[in-house]
């Protein structure tokens, strides 16, 4: 079998006090924090479409700057067993149990869909026999119902209904390949579905268009006897100005306006978070309120940029922040921390991807180390429960029971006058998080 890393051998852990920049420092995945091994709660997953068909394109530079081996075969179908062979040898050396794939990442698209299904077909058995080989799983398939052009005014949202069929069909089967290659979730991200311009747009009948498209997918979800979870990842803008699934809570409006509700999980992923003007944690804090946060999209921003940089994740803060959320609701379940990252332009050779991983991989074990110890020690939820806590009796107990009125509020104020201020010690908390960093 031909190699496409072979200067690097399999990534291993070597603690925190190694200077070896291909092993971990922090992920040791048979480690276990809280009952359960680190594998088992970060429940990594790489890639496809950045990691190994990315060519370090912004938006001054659209021609490629990477030269990778698996990229280079004239014929599409040879260069695409090439590519997916390549995954799974970065997969199984850096450790990470899932991966993840659009269904035009794997199979280019021929010209028309019957033919690009037979390619789909052909590569689907070369990843499940992959899959077979290495233990390595499919966290989530999803559709590209955004590069091609005839996406460009939107797939279930496009004024058209022919492309409203066409993206069907598209998801039809790719939620089809993702039941085949036992995917655990199914992902929707609607990367054009939301508009450019008011003047041209009936913004009512796309939103209708897209829960029609949503419930289509339930139906067929249940028809095939897939068992996975299916997921929408918000994003509030890029490419269009304004996406229908601006953030968690918006989503989750929509889900329930349209009898969704039970039906989809978030993935939520930190960069869109920030687009939206959000925290990470704030997006994550909001689905997981609802009972609804499925999985998360590892990779953040950068604040003198602005855009989707898709950056991997380093700071200990945001990645103990979103552990704190993910601990408390008990853990990501099926889903995982699935890093939709990129290596910057210039980080051109192949061992990039691996430093790249490695570091995300590590800021996530410390961010969930820290965000257990915070927990077991209980400093923060000890102060939240205290500050609520004259919801606990009295008449805070009959606020929340639903067994008070205005007029015995109005009562109970005139009888006791103005409440005491307390102070919400932000500061003192944020010095007790350092203490933990
Ligand atoms: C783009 C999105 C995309 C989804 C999958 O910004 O993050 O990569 O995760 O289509
Ligand atoms: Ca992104
Ligand atoms: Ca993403």
């Amino acid at each position: 079998m031909s190699q496409f890393f072979p200067e690097v051998k399999k990534i291993r852990y070597e603690g925190p006090d190694s200077k070896n920049p291909l092993a971990f420092k922090y992920y040791n995945p048979r480690e276990k924090v809280g009952g359960k091994t680190l594998e088992e709660h970060l429940r990594f997953s790489v890639v496809f479409w950045h990691t190994f068909k990315g060519g370090g394109v912004d938006p001054f530079g659209t021609s490629p700057v990477y030269d990778r081996p698996w990229d280079r075969a004239t014929d599409p179908m040879q260069r695409a067993e090439d590519t997916l062979r390549a995954a799974f040898e970065f997969i199984t050396k850096l450790g990470a149990p899932f991966y993840a794939w659009h269904d035009r990442d794997i199979a280019p698209e021929a010209d028309t869909l019957r033919e690009t299904n037979k390619r789909l077909d052909q590569i689907v058995a070369l990843a499940g026999k992959l899959q077979k080989d290495t233990g390595v799983k499919l966290l989530w398939g999803t559709s590209n119902c955004f590069s091609n052009a005839r996406f460009t005014h939107g797939a279930g949202t496009n004024p058209d209904a022919h492309v409203f069929a066409y993206a069907a069909a598209q998801i039809k089967k790719a939620m089809e390949c993702t039941l085949e290659l036992k995917g655990e979730n199914y992902v929707f991200w609607g990367g054009r579905e939301g508009y450019s311009s008011l003047l041209n747009t009936d913004l009512k009948h796309e939103q209708e268009q897209m829960a029609r498209l949503l419930q289509l997918a339930v139906e067929h979800k249940k028809a095939i006897g897939f068992k996975g979870t299916l997921l929408i990842e918000p994003k509030p803008k890029e490419p269009t100005k304004h996406q229908y699934d601006y953030d968690a809570a918006t989503v989750l409006g929509f889900l329930r306006q349209h009898g969704l509700f039970d039906e989809f999980m978030l993935n939520l992923e930190a960069n869109h978070a920030t687009l939206a003007g959000h925290t990470f944690e704030h997006d994550l804090t909001v689905a997981s309120a609802a009972g609804r946060l499925g999985s998360i999209d590892a990779n953040r921003g950068d604040y003198l940029l602005g855009w989707d940089t898709d950056q991997f994740p380093t700071d200990l803060y945001s990645t103990t922040y979103a552990m704190m959320v993910i601990l408390k609701q008990g853990g990501i379940g099926k889903g995982g921390v699935n890093f939709d990252a990129k290596v910057r332009r210039g980080s051109i050779d192949t061992a990039d991807l691996f430093h790249a991983h490695i570091g995300g991989m590590d800021a996530f074990a410390r961010g969930l180390k820290i965000a257990h110890r915070i927990q077991q020690d209980g400093v923060l939820d000890g102060f939240i429960k205290e500050r609520y806590s004259s919801y606990r009796s009295g008449i805070g107990k009959k606020i929340m029971s639903g067994k008070t009125s205005f007029a015995e509020l109005e009562r109970y104020i005139l009888k006791n006058g103005e409440p005491a201020r307390h102070s919400g010690r932000e500061e003192m908390l944020e010095n007790l998080i350092n203490t933990y960093i």
